[in-house]
């Protein structure tokens, strides 16, 4: 499919970057064993340290006595990032020391199964432009999740006593400036994990995920550009992935996850993903042509580092955080699949995301906007909840115009959002699904009065959902397509 668009990765099996050779020991979790995924001595690499008890508070200190680099540490949480030639040293702390993985958990600019249209405006030229949120009109997603009906009832992201409601972006940073982003971003709680880079660091890229993604939960209700589901709700932008490539480290994604739910985040949007084997398997190291560079990854090491991730998602929804994450786009039938498991969508208490669409909505605009994306994965035993994604699987270039825009038809069914420079960028994906969720999420949160048990928002999303394909849950849309429930 030429213009399948794929927001997110494709099977990342080509994608570890950073896996050392094997020399793994330890039992099976969860049994109160050791989990201890030991590296070849005498080489220094990164390590995941998890206890699930909390830390010792005077656990750095224990980091620089060792003469070891501490990248990150969440005490409360169980959690470290220690870049050591010794992960035994850290067993007396932890029931799991596993060597980290680099995985791409989106797609980079340059993959060509990618596909993004840029509106070719920014909102300096809008701006001026009379007319409310001027690209309102293009915005089928909220139709299809009835977010219009919730805000004339004065439901928008935020509760009576007029806090907003906070969602924690954890993606590839955030344009700051953007004038539909900047009203509702919290600089000062936005913060980045990836190395070297600020979290509004775009190094020269055109299309920032993290800002399209954010703009769909929390674009500001303005004279310009876009709306967001929830446009009175709060973002946090947290760094977890390189704005240019789109990989990022299984810690920086756990000391993303447990830094929101430390700061009380209400919904954690996570619009990235990977798939792994649940045994043993070869990586390639990107290079399937030859094998001298091939590592193992042993069934033990993704044991361990799925559980630690597991245990971050349980510490955020223990703490009172909503988790929305993508289903990913690689049309998987997950009920058929126990050989994978896919991260974070299938980590625990994770609400997970399949994309819906419209096929032709700038021919008809009454056409069903609720169809299977072509590039969904699904499965009841997987999908929680399914939401607008975005498709450009019509055939043909035929123009339609919407809005007082001219396109290739198949355009407009894909989720118009934010991006970097003050623009505007079309794009499709399970990636734009989970944050008309996380929007859905906010506005109940809301709506309720403010913090909100996430089982009870799992349970208000059920209630609310438009029940699509058979009765009850199902495998395409879960518990039913998203939506404000007015
Ligand atoms: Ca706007
Ligand atoms: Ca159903």
């Amino acid at each position: 499919m030429a213009k399948n668009v794929l927001a997110l990765s494709a099977i990342a099996l080509t994608s570890l970057l950073a896996v050392g050779c094997n020399s793994q020991t330890g039992a099976t979790l969860p049994q109160g064993s050791s989990l201890q995924a030991l590296g070849t001595s005498g080489v220094a690499a990164s390590y995941i340290v998890s206890s699930a008890r909390a830390l010792p508070a005077d656990f750095r200190n224990t980091v620089a006595r060792n003469g070891d680099q501490l990248v990150s540490v969440d005490e409360a949480a169980g959690f470290a990032n220690v870049v050591t030639k010794n992960p035994s040293a850290y067993g007396r702390f932890a029931d799991i020391v596993v060597r980290d993985l680099t995985l791409q958990w989106i797609p980079s600019e340059n993959d060509a199964k990618f596909k993004t249209v840029a509106l070719d405006e920014t909102a300096a030229l809008t701006a001026t432009n009379p007319n409310t949120n001027t690209r309102y009109p293009l915005l089928w997603g909220l139709q299809a999740v009835h977010a219009p009906q919730a805000w004339a009832a004065g439901v928008r992201g935020k509760d009576a006593t007029g806090r907003k409601v906070r969602v924690a972006v954890l993606d590839s940073g955030i344009f700051k400036s953007h004038p539909d982003i900047a009203p509702n971003l919290n600089t000062e709680l936005s913060t980045s994990f990836v190395s070297g880079q600020t979290y509004y660091d775009m190094q020269g890229t055109t299309f920032n995920h993290g800002t399209h993604v954010a703009g769909t939960i929390a674009a500001a209700d303005n004279n310009i550009g876009v709306i967001g589901v929830a446009p009175d709700a709060e973002i946090v932008a947290v760094k977890v992935l390189s704005a240019k490539t789109g990989s990022g480290s299984f810690a920086g994604i756990i000391a993303g996850i447990t830094y929101a739910a430390d700061i009380d985040a209400d919904v954690i949007n996570m619009s990235l993903g990977a798939t792994l084997p649940r045994r043993s398997y070869i990586d390639d190291n990107g290079t399937p042509n030859d094998t001298s560079d091939d590592v193992r990854v042993s069934a033990n090491e993704i044991t361990a580092i799925t559980t630690a991730l597991s245990r971050a998602t349980t510490y955020a929804y223990n703490k009172g955080t909503t988790i929305i994450a993508s289903e990913g786009n690689d049309a998987i039938d997950k009920d058929k699949s126990a050989d994978i498991i896919s991260v974070p969508a299938d980590s625990a208490h994770v609400l997970s995301i399949s994309a819906t669409s419209p096929e032709g909505w700038g021919q008809d605009p009454t056409t069903n906007l609720d169809v299977l994306t072509s590039y969904s994965n699904f499965g009841a035993s997987a999908v929680n909840f399914a939401a607008p994604g975005g498709d450009s699987r019509l055939p043909g270039e035929a123009p339609c115009t919407v809005g007082g825009l001219t396109r290739p038809c198949w355009v407009f069914d894909m989720v118009l959002s934010t991006n970097v420079n003050g623009g505007y960028t079309w794009a499709a994906g399970t990636s734009m699904a989970a944050p008309h969720a996380s929007g859905i999420a906010a506005l109940i949160i809301g709506q309720s009065g403010g913090r909100m048990n996430p089982a009870a928002v799992a349970s208000e999303l059920a209630k609310r959902a438009s029940d699509l394909g058979k009765p009850g849950n199902d495998p395409a849309y879960g518990g039913g397509r998203v939506s404000s429930g007015f």
